[in-house]
């Protein structure tokens, strides 16, 4: 499929989608939302594909937020039909099998934040502002930012960030737990892939068991949480890749995996 509103990249296992509408910041309208779900939906149907990274076209924004100028036009009605699509691609992006990181390169403003949230992990380079400014606009966080914001750095911080729509700087965003690392503007994709490549030499069948355990787990009690854990365990033990792991050890070589 052709792609007008982002790129679509896949090398040595690691899709890279772009944001790209730079005249805009990279801002999400209808089309751009439309395109990322079917792109995560080809992701999701290649067994090839084993990491995900996500970032903004240009070196201003990584994604500024819906689109205001189609946001304005919208009513109640239409403004929950939206949401709704955005809560629903955005979810359909965190419930992927394979570990996605946010390569964020400038603004990650509403629905822009809302997106590196529902990826695994967080890398940021020095010149990103992150924020949640919708009440700045009248309105509210409409794509998660109220669930998943309070869920990463906590009730207050959180808060305190969408009551008063400040932008928040990279190396706080770090202080705070929101990002992992931060890089030089110029440092920041090759940080990322790097440790893209390093997981995407993991085992495929480990990888989902690790991120299906800690994201069930942390929409559950700490007791089910670790029955997850355990199921998860014992299902990656029976796997050709837990016999390779462990057989690699022990005769002091690097484990091929292979997915089984
Ligand atoms: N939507 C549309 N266009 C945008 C957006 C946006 N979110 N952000 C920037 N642009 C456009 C500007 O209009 C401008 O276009 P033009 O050159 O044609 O005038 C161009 O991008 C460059 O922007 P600026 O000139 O403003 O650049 P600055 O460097 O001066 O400022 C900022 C950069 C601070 C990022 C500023 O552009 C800004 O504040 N943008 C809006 C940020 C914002 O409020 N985002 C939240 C949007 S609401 C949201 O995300 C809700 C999500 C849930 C929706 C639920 C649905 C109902």
């Amino acid at each position: 499929m052709a792609y007008e509103n982002i790129l679509f990249d896949v090398a040595d296992g690691i899709a890279t989608i772009t944001f790209n509408r730079p005249k805009a910041l990279n801002a999400l309208n209808g089309a751009l939302l439309g395109e990322l779900s079917q792109a995560l939906d080809a992701i999701d149907a290649d067994e090839d594909i084993r990491v995900l990274v996500l970032t903004g076209a240009g070196e201003k924004s990584f994604v500024a937020g819906a689109d205001i100028t189609e946001l304005a036009t919208f009513g109640p009605l239409q403004a929950k039909v939206f949401a709704k699509q955005g809560q629903s691609i955005i979810s359909k992006l965190q419930g992927l099998s394979i570990p996605v990181i946010a390569a964020v390169n400038g603004f990650a403003l509403g629905g822009g934040s809302e997106m590196a949230l529902a990826c695994d992990f967080i890398y940021a380079s020095e010149n990103a502002m992150f924020g949640l400014p919708e009440i700045t606009l009248g309105i509210i966080p409409g794509f998660g930012g109220t669930q998943r914001l309070p869920r990463l750095v906590g009730a207050n911080i959180a808060k305190e960030m969408i009551f008063t729509g400040k932008m928040v700087p990279a190396a706080e965003a770090k202080e705070i737990g929101l990002v992992n690392t931060v890089c030089a503007p110029d440092a920041l994709m090759e940080a990322v892939m790097k440790t893209a490549k390093a997981i995407s030499f993991k085992g495929k069948i480990s990888l989902r068991a690790a991120k299906q355990a800690v994201n069930n787990g942390l929409a559950t009690d700490l007791a089910t949480g670790l029955n997850i854990e355990c199921d998860a365990f014992a299902m990656c033990m029976a796997s050709e890749d837990a016999k390779e792991g462990t057989s690699a050890f022990l005769e002091k070589r690097k484990a091929k995996f292979t997915g089984k």
